[in-house]
């Protein structure tokens, strides 16, 4: 594409704050910097409208790699009309919801710079300190009309405008901040001659790409200025009104961005006329529930998951946080329950309970099963699998689904742990976390199966300061790269992780599987469905099922 490649060259700015959430992933590129890449390279990229956080939020996940913050739609859906009437801070205002909402960068219509050079080095010096990627000014005067109202709007003068061009160019906060110069000449009909010349001048000025508008019903003006332009600069173009054009006529065209320049809010209208009229004429809801987004869907779009996260981390414990322990089970440590097994004078129980304790959870539920009447420790509530013989530990679990809301800890009854391990679980980030030994990556085990982890990444070596990978599957035979190590039997639960497992609990039910399902099973399932984090430490618990086990155990503590 000719010069539009040199101007690869121009992108080698300092690098700005990056949008990345800092804690993931490997660096990618500022905003600023996908801005120039998108608007002047090859291939052809596409820029939707935007006017607020929620509809920058709709066109990110669409997949737009950058968005149009339009004036026409940020006015009209403040009830405004296109001609000024927001000033540019209460733009400003809205550009900072948009920027928030999102990663991918913003190209906002900045009208005609808002006034003469000097106000134009303001907005673009504000712009950039929030994040706003880029700007496309207009060669008429403020305060301006849209360009389908009326005809034959005044022009700026071409060297007043070109100055505004300069002004914005030495007020970029970040190198790579885009400048668009937008000429209007073929809107105001001065033919396209007046707009080469203008599209030149803007250029030397220093205009990283020109928009090209036209209202004409066909692409025809525009396809004779690509031509006559021969991609001197990166071209940009609105094909609003000429919208039946194929878009690959722009691609042969050497066009380097299209703008859908007011389609997300022209769609909501529609949407909204209709929800409207429908509710005011039934006076009831139930014809459009179903058709119109749910309330889950605005809390997803909202991201109340990560509040929900954050409140876990800074908010002291609301509500108190309960365990469940499933020891329904006989084992082969004798005659007695396992779960009651001798520590040196304290039941694995009562020392499971102790350590819940220390980390603050006091509200203790067992499930029992094997000589039942003889696991009744003072303080914790009793549940009963009296199926204990022939079925599997969901079902243990699933006689205590009445407590599985809120914060809650499942665990399985014959394992012991250093109270660390707890502590660090129930501190880890994740509506669902499960305790995971990595030095089982190291160790062959002792033949008997165990409960293997393979996460969605490798362990990273340095797996202190790394992320933990999430969880893939729970089985025996998980090996090489993706086993992150075994499961212990300890794994947490938040409010909406608790409420996930409840649905996975009741789908095993409805699929006949929850007599049969065992943990691994339940948790592989819900990793399908729901992020399951891994919390990783390195040994420092053993889990009492034989004799020897006992011996083990007696030594840890
Ligand atoms: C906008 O979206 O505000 C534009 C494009 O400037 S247009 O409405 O076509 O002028
Ligand atoms: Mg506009």
């Amino acid at each position: 594409m000719g010069n539009i490649q040199l101007s690869k060259a121009k992108l080698n700015s300092t690098e700005h704050a990056s949008v990345d959430k800092p804690e993931r992933g490997p660096p990618r590129d500022s905003r600023f910097k996908v801005l120039r890449r998108t608007l002047t390279e090859a291939p052809l990229s596409f820029l939707m409208e935007a006017h607020n956080g929620l509809s920058a939020k709709i066109a990110e996940e669409a997949g737009f790699e950058a968005l149009w913050a339009s004036g026409l739609t940020i006015s009209a859906s403040l009830g405004l009309r296109d001609s000024n009437e927001a000033s540019w801070t209460q733009v400003l205002e809205v550009l900072e919801y948009m920027v928030d909402a999102v990663s991918v960068p913003v190209l906002v219509d900045g009208d005609t710079g808002y006034g003469n050079f000097n106000s134009v080095r303001r907005l673009v010096r504000k712009l950039g300190e929030r994040g706003v990627a880029g700007v496309c000014i207009e060669d008429k005067q403020f305060p301006k009309t849209n360009s389908f109202v009326g005809e034959g709007q005044p022009l700026a003068e071409v060297d007043e405008f070109c100055g505004r061009i300069r002004a914005a160019k030495d007020s970029q906060v970040d190198d790579a901040f885009t400048v668009v110069a937008r000429t209007e000449a073929l809107i105001s009909g001065r033919g396209i001659s007046e707009a080469l010349k203008r599209a030149e001048a803007y250029h030397l000025a220093g205009a990283d790409a020109i928009l090209i508008h036209s209202k004409k019903s066909t692409a025809g003006e525009i396809l004779e200025f690509t031509e006559r332009w021969e991609n001197r600069a990166p071209v940009v173009i609105v094909p609003t009104m000429y919208y039946a054009t194929p878009t690959e006529t722009y691609r042969r065209a050497g066009v380097s961005a299209v703008i859908w320049a007011n389609h997300l809010l022209r769609s909501s209208i529609s949407a909204m006329r209709a929800t409207a009229a429908r509710i005011r004429e039934d006076e009831a809801l139930i014809e459009v529930e179903g058709r119109i987004a749910s309330v889950k869907d605005i809390f997803r779009l909202t991201a109340n998951e990560e509040l929900l996260d954050a409140e876990r981390r800074y908010l002291p414990a609301a509500g108190p946080m309960r365990a469940i322990i499933l020891a329904a089970t006989q084992g082969e440590v004798g005659e007695q329950p396992k779960c009651l097994a001798d520590i040196r004078g304290r039941s694995l129980i009562r020392r499971q309970m102790e350590s819940f304790a220390a980390s603050g959870v006091h509200q203790v539920s067992i499930v029992r099963g094997y000589r039942k009447a003889s696991v009744a420790p003072i303080g914790a509530e009793l549940f009963d699998n009296d199926r204990y013989a022939d079925t599997g530990e969901v079902f243990s679990l699933a006689q205590a689904q009445s407590r599985l809301t809120g914060e809650v800890v499942v665990a399985y009854g014959d394992i012991l742990f250093r109270n660390y391990i707890l502590a660090g679980l129930l501190a880890a980030p994740g509506e669902i976390v499960i305790g995971v030994d990595c030095l089982a990556r190291f160790s062959k085990g002792d033949g008997r199966p165990r409960d293997l982890v393979a996460g969605n990444r490798p362990l990273a070596a340095d797996y202190l300061d790394e992320p933990a990978p999430e969880l893939v599957r729970i089985a025996a035979d998980v090996s090489g790269d993706d086993l992150a190590g075994q499961w212990i039997g300890l794994a947490r639960f938040g409010a909406q992780g608790a409420q996930w497992l409840c649905e996975e609990i009741d789908r095993l039910r409805a699929e006949g599987l929850i007599e049969t399902a065992d943990m691994p099973l339940l948790l592989t399932r819900l990793a399908a469905r729901h992020p399951v984090n891994l919390h990783v430490f390195s040994g420092h618990w053993l889990d009492v099922n034989t004799v020897p086990d006992l011996a083990e155990a007696r030594n840890f503590t």
